[in-house]
């Protein structure tokens, strides 16, 4: 796997997420409901241990819907509670509900207000969610100590403050499939893994999943994986000088079309697929 983390970056990442946990009641992880288990860092569990824990699915609207049921369901039956959202789609009324619902689990009734933290590993969407929730109702409540300079609490209703700034966890590739699934929802810059190679991985996924979507927008019906990224540049008339196909064009517009929905709504793993909840 050519994928490498820098471990400074890790432990420093780490450390500042450590040190804001003792300052909240709910950790709110967001993940990526097309890869609900390969978009997870699985140290956030054992980091966060004694918060209440929310697992929010976002981009939900991407995502295939049955799918998502059956990854709610799975976690449910693992004791982690979980919602599926979308920050793009959906309203904050909504996600207020989870949370309220979540915050108030095993815990005995505390005074003041929930403190939520967002944390997640990069581009699932946390920044968007946090948005989505503060609005722009909301009011600044000042700073409390122990936290990184800048930082802030707003308070999103009368009984719920959120940490402005989401803990930045690092996702966890535990094989190469875990390194094409982020790859091919943009988690990991496609700089780090070849795209031609993503993609190729992913024309493989989405011919199983999705023949019909794969027909319509390339011509690819019937075609091997390994002829897929073909079929994209003829369809689209990519070509490089001397006539031959212009396969990383077509495997950056292949990419783009997935992550922007327009091959469907799909999901690139199932629940009881390995790494992933029984
Ligand atoms: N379709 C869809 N797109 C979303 C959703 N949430 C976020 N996005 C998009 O996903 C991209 C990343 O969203 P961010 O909110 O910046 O993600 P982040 O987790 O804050 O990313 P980092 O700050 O890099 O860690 C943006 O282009 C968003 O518009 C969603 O629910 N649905
Ligand atoms: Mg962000």
């Amino acid at each position: 796997m050519p994928v490498q983390w820098f471990p400074g970056h890790m432990a420093r990442a780490k450390r500042r997420l450590a040190g804001r946990l003792p300052l909240v009641d709910l950790v709110l992880e967001v993940a990526d409901a097309r890869v609900p288990a390969a978009s997870r860092n699985p140290d956030l569990g054992s980091l966060a241990k004694g918060r209440r824990h929310l697992l929010v699915l976002n981009k939900s609207d991407l995502a295939d819907p049955e799918l998502t049921r059956a990854w709610l369901e799975a976690f449910k039956a693992q004791g982690t509670a979980a919602a599926a959202f979308s920050a793009l789609k959906e309203g904050r009324k909504k996600l207020i509900k989870y949370i309220r619902d979540a915050a108030q689990r095993p815990a005995p009734r505390r005074v003041g207000p929930v403190r939520v933290l967002v944390a997640g590993i990069p581009n699932v969407g946390k920044s968007a969610l946090i948005n989505r929730l503060v609005g722009r109702r909301s009011a600044r409540v000042g700073a409390r100590p122990g936290i990184t300079r800048g930082e802030q609490w707003v308070r999103v209703t009368g009984d719920l403050e959120l940490l402005d700034t989401p803990g930045l966890l690092w996702p966890k590739l535990t094989g190469a499939e875990v390194g094409f699934k982020l790859a091919a929802v943009g988690a990991i810059r496609t700089e780090v893994l070849p795209v031609e190679e993503v993609a190729a991985w992913l024309a493989g996924k989405l011919q199983a999943l999705r023949p019909e979507s794969m027909a319509a927008a390339y011509d690819a019906g019937g075609a091997e994986p390994a002829a897929v990224l073909e079929c994209v540049a003829r369809r689209r008339g990519l070509y490089v000088s001397g006539g031959r196909l212009d396969l990383e064009r077509a495997a950056i517009i292949m990419l783009a079309d997935f992550q922007q929905g327009k091959l469907g709504r799909i999901t690139l793993e199932a629940p009881g697929e390995e790494g992933g909840p029984a």
